[in-house]
């Protein structure tokens, strides 16, 4: 089999995505994710301009080495544009693959570990009352897990707070937004939130909690602490990890679980915090960890420190995403969670998908490959929209963390 041809493919249903259609000579034709959230049109031009030209006449069944190409046989390596690039056609020839041999890719992953996936739902609200009745929803649904992000008194506006419910989109059309923080008055807040959780929902339901990189490593370990009573599922994303050895004072002062990772791009920024146990659960999803082909590498690579794969799941990760992880979670061992966000239905309308959701826990389905297709003809009414994530500043003004 011959790749004769791929494209880039641009549509915003409700939010931008960029997909990736590689197309072979036995008429078979692959499904890629190429979204970079607030920096669309940068993956798509390097796999144009870049990639594409160097895919056409390579066999898709060699997709090692065809990883391998892209990635030792560049100088100019890593990166969050380069490997999403990289990932959507590792994803591609994956699901050509797939369709070639008539399976599922979990069948060539591995094949079932598990008979589904625990996932976790996204509960917003203004305030401590208004989340505590968002996570209500998701448990009635059915969900074993939630994560709860709310308001704070005192500034004006969050990042992770949604306007909408279940269809929260943080990336906003025209420039960035600015959100304004205040440390102190999170550190306050939040153990207030997670206590009346508790009392509302007893013991049995798993929360979890995203701090989006805003703390120094002693605020997180602070937090950590505080959390400790409640008993998290994990605490996300606690401190920007450009300095992997910073985790070591989290570590040091807290039992509350640790998730890092989901701006990761290969093994390399998690080799430490991993190799030294300083987290409990690996965020990469396949898109922006450059595909499956390298993904699966970073899981084994965290078995071997009981390190548990909990992937990247929001609303910027395309159904094809969301699929290519599925396939992932259900095959590795060393699963931890899925976060599943919903996409708006015009969204499942491009993305027709054989995944679903029952009770708490998604399944793959079995359709052969990743088992997601494109409608192009809905796709093309819906033009690509500039659009950003908010920036953050404190509340004097200076420029801060997101
Ligand atoms: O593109 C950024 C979003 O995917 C991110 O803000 C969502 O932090 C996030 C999460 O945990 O889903
Ligand atoms: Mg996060």
């Amino acid at each position: 089999m011959k790749i004769t041809d791929a494209k880039v493919l641009i549509t915003s249903p409700g939010r931008n995505f960029v997909t990736l259609k590689i197309y072979t000579d036995e008429g078979i034709y692959g499904l890629g994710d190429a979204t970079l959230n607030g920096r669309e049109l940068a993956v798509a031009s390097y796999l144009s301009e870049h990639l594409i030209p160097c895919l056409i006449g390579r066999d898709p069944f060699q997709h090692e080495d065809t990883w391998q190409y892209f990635y030792r046989g560049a100088y100019w390596r890593r990166g969050p544009v380069t490997m999403a690039a990289l990932g959507a056609i590792d994803l591609a020839l994956w699901d050509i693959k797939g369709k070639a041999l008539n399976t599922p890719v979990y069948n060539l992953l591995g094949g079932k570990s598990r008979t589904g996936v625990m996932v976790y739902g996204h509960a917003n609200g203004k305030d401590l009352e208004e989340t505590v009745d968002e996570v209500g929803k998701y448990i009635a649904l059915g969900y074993r897990a939630v994560r709860a992000q709310s308001g704070i008194p005192g500034i004006p506006s969050t990042y992770g707070v949604a306007k909408g419910k279940f269809h929260y989109e943080p990336a906003e059309k025209g420039l960035p937004p600015e959100n304004i923080w205040s440390t102190e008055k999170y550190l306050l807040h939040v153990p207030k939130l997670f206590e009346a959780l508790r009392l509302k929902f007893g013991d049995d339901v798993h929360l979890l909690h995203d701090s989006h990189h805003r703390l120094s490593p002693i605020e997180a370990a602070r937090l950590g602490k505080s959390l400790e009573p409640y008993h998290l599922f994990w605490l996300e994303d606690a401190v920007t990890a450009e300095l992997q050895e910073g985790f070591r004072i989290v570590r040091q002062h807290t039992t509350t679980p640790l998730a890092l990772g989901e701006v990761f791009n290969t093994i390399w920024d998690a080799q430490t915090v991993i190799s030294e146990q300083l987290i409990d659960y690996i965020r990469m999803a396949p898109l922006h960890a450059g595909g499956l082909t390298h993904l699966k590498k970073v899981a084994s690579f965290a078995e071997m420190y009981h390190v548990l794969t909990g992937c990247h799941g929001a609303t910027d990760l395309s159904p094809v995403s969301m699929a290519a992880a599925l396939h992932f979670d259900i095959s590795v061992n060393n699963f931890g969670i899925q976060e599943y966000m919903l996409h708006t239905k015009q969204t499942d309308e491009v993305f027709p998908h054989s995944y679903h959701f029952e009770a708490g826990f998604l399944h793959p389905g079995d359709a052969p490959g990743l088992g997601v297709d494109y409608d192009e003809k809905l796709a093309s009414t819906f033009p690509y929209e500039r659009a950003y994530l908010p920036v953050n500043r404190k509340l004097d003004g200076t420029m801060f963390d997101w």
